[in-house]
């Protein structure tokens, strides 16, 4: 990661903070209603609460995907493969015990697997491989370190073979309809004919358990949004008092998403050293930290439509929470 060596924040050992940070939330933080983009939740600390999300009882995605594809993944990879020998792509680093079904049911096809996981963090991409090659006999690792939404340039293949591209999780619902669309457009183009994508998506539903998926009764997903300030506070030498700062939920309906804000309780001033920049928040004013879009049915494969995918097939659970679709080139 490209970083700049900004001047330390007085009287405490600074990170390096990286560009990349500084530019996003100096941007973020002038706008006007202020955000800041979602990404920033993952630092250690924040992967480690978004884990215990997964396992909520109140977030349904993880485990709803997941027994879609405990049900399926023969079944995916077989229309995938079409009788051919079959390479898979995840963009993001492995995630975990879903993504093993997929591989364990190539596994039980072909026998040996190249797996090639995408993602811009390198330690991310060690992580997943030592762990997959360990617990997955049979499957050789290549990561590629890459950021997915500027296009996928992936190798070349042996003749016969074809690529399945998973991007799994719910994560394209981190995009409003335009970048999801230019980011499926962008893979689309790394593709050939034959190969196809895997994509898992998050359905509308009632607002309740929308609501109570993203403000959990236990604090988790609190927590893990008031993580980005500790985070500041850390990497950028901010001084955001957690305690001045609440955690909202909200359905926006007429745009199909969940978003999360940061509410500021009071009037206040925060600090943020490394940028040498002072900001303003008025009692209830918010930062809008993530959007997570939901779809209604046959919207997912519109979008791949849009994307020059045909639509192949799809999988849901029996409530149709969720949703996995399988997108080929043809
Ligand atoms: C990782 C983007 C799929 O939107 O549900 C979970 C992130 N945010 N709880 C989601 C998240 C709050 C998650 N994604």
């Amino acid at each position: 990661m490209t970083t700049t060596a900004l001047p330390p924040a007085a009287g405490r050992v600074a990170e390096p903070v990286s560009a990349q940070t500084a530019l996003a939330v100096r941007t973020g933080l002038a706008a006007q209603p202020k955000r800041l983009p979602p990404w920033l939740f993952y630092d250690h600390e924040g992967s480690r609460l978004f884990d215990r999300i997964t396992e909520l009882p109140e977030y349904y995605l993880t485990r709803t995907e997941r027994s879609i594809l405990a049900a399926h993944a023969g079944a995916m990879i077989a229309q995938a493969a079409q009788g051919s020998r079959l390479r898979i792509a995840e963009l993001g680093a492995g995630s975990a015990d879903k993504t093993r079904l997929l591989l364990a049911a190539a596994i039980a096809r072909q026998g040996t697997l190249d797996y090639e996981p995408v993602d811009v963090s390198p330690s991310a991409l060690d992580a997943a491989r030592e762990r997959i090659e360990r617990e997955i006999p049979g499957v050789r690792v290549c990561p590629r370190v890459m950021d997915y939404t500027h296009g996928l340039e992936l190798e070349e293949m042996h003749e016969g073979e074809r690529r399945l591209v998973l991007y799994i999780g719910s994560s394209i619902g981190n995009f409003d309809p335009e970048e999801a669309a230019q980011l499926l457009q962008g893979v689309r183009a790394g593709l050939r004919r034959g190969d196809s994508l895997l994509l898992g998506v998050d359905l509308v539903k009632e607002d309740s358990t929308l609501l109570a998926a993203y403000d959990d009764r236990a604090g988790v997903t609190a927590a893990f949004n008031l993580n980005l300030l500790h985070r500041l506070n850390r990497e950028l030498g901010a001084d955001f008092n957690l305690e001045a700062f609440g955690h909202r939920a909200v359905w926006n309906r007429a745009e199909s998403r969940i978003e999360m804000h940061l509410v500021s309780r009071l009037s206040q001033r925060v600090r943020l050293a490394a940028l040498e920049l002072d900001v303003e928040f008025a009692a209830g004013e918010t930062i809008h930290t993530e959007n997570s879009f939901k779809y209604l049915p046959g919207q997912p494969e519109t979008m791949l439509t849009e994307a020059g995918f045909t639509p192949a097939a799809s999988w849901s659970d029996p409530n149709r929470w969720f949703a996995v679709c399988l997108g080929r080139v043809d």
